[in-house]
């Protein structure tokens, strides 16, 4: 109803409609409606009543609200249910906590801070205001060996969603990082003006991958996004510091969250339906064209396992292969990267 609502406070743009005619057109009394103005104003959307004039809409908060994503979502599976919070713990937590009630495939999580935000095992991940931190249930028949696909699925709806809006390349990091180079400088040689990029890649955006599996069976995953849109990366502890970056100051501009939001959640399932379709192949060679892993010289920590060498390929589930100098391949199936040399 409330999003009814919005959609006709929207529609009127500047403009007044009475409470008679909301309540005649939605078949709800003067009251209810009234009460679910009260309800939208809470939630920070600003809504100008007037006794003879009715309601009109005068502006829509900056946060990550369902009415807003929900708007022109081109999703079938994705944003099904969305939970959003101003503040929560760890979406991934609470997404978890979902799958185990039985909440189906598609219901997304987003939060505008985490106050417990956590990468890979067990690191912190910073989740001030500004950012996208979102996290999804899916439910894909794969194998618990197989859970790296989905993340590969994650970091390549993510790189997509910034090559389209923002036309920046951006590249992966085995296995979860999302890597743009910093800012276009320009650069001034003989009168001309020159625009060249950082050879250095920074981080803009983390996924994290959990699942829920018995044996043989994934019975579901959680994908947690993270993705600095307009984050000041001043504001993070100087240990994340280097070699992270936000869109907004690559971009030199604040983003739209609402529309990386819808892009994103439709670049995920795109992808995801392709897997579902056709397999992991065809995922796995659009992967391969923007990997800034494979060709490189990496070492690779896998626990208390470390293996260094070349990067040459990623296997069906989504694992490494890194030939040592020995010549031997070695397979990675989780761990961290250091790219060493070119
Ligand atoms: C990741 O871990 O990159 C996965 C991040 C996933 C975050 C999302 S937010 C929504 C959902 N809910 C959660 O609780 N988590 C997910 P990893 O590769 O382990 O990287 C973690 C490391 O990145 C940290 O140790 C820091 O060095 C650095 N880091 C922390 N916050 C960062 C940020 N906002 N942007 C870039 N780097 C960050």
């Amino acid at each position: 109803m409330r999003e009814k609502i919005l959609n006709i406070l929207r529609d009127r743009k500047e403009g007044y409609i009475s409470g008679e005619e909301l309540s005649k057109k939605l078949g709800i009394s003067r009251t209810a409606i009234w009460k679910h103005i009260q309800a939208l104003k809470r939630e920070g959307y600003k809504i100008n009543s007037q006794k003879r004039s009715g309601y009109s809409l005068i502006s829509v908060p900056d946060l990550l609200l369902r009415y807003e994503i929900e708007k022109g979502l081109k999703t079938k599976i994705l944003g099904k249910k969305i939970y959003h919070f101003k503040e929560i713990g760890s979406t991934n937590d609470f997404a978890t906590e979902l799958a185990r009630k039985g909440i189906g495939e598609g219901a997304i999580v987003i939060a505008e801070t985490q106050t417990k935000g956590k990468g890979r095992l067990g690191r912190e991940w910073s989740s001030p205001f500004g950012g996208l931190w979102l996290s999804m249930i899916l439910k894909p028949k794969i194998l618990p060996t197989q859970a790296p696909r989905m993340t590969v699925i994650a970091a390549l709806g993510a790189a997509k969603t910034i090559k389209k809006l923002y036309s920046l390349d951006a590249f992966i990091k085995w296995p979860n990082d999302v890597l743009i180079h910093p800012q276009v400088r320009t650069i001034r040689a003989n009168g001309r003006i020159r625009k060249e990029k950082s050879p250095a890649l920074k981080k803009v955006c983390g996924i994290l991958t959990e699942m829920g599996a018995e044996q043989d069976t994934v019975n579901y995953v959680v994908i947690g996004i993270g993705a600095n849109l307009n984050v000041d990366i001043k504001k993070f502890p100087l240990e994340f510091r280097k070699n992270t970056t936000s869109l907004e100051k690559e971009l030199g501009h604040r983003i739209d969250r609402v529309e990386f939001t819808k892009r994103i959640l439709e670049e995920i399932e795109n992808f995801y339906l392709l897997f579902k379709k056709r397999g992991f192949a065809p995922i796995l060679k659009e992967w391969k064209k923007i990997s800034t892993t494979l060709g490189r010289g990496v070492k690779a920590v896998s626990g208390r396992r470390i293996v260094e060498g070349k990067a040459v390929d990623i296997d069906s589930d989504g694992a490494l292969i890194i030939k040592t100098k020995a010549g031997k391949k070695e397979r990675i199936l989780a761990g961290d990267v250091t790219l060493i040399r070119n």
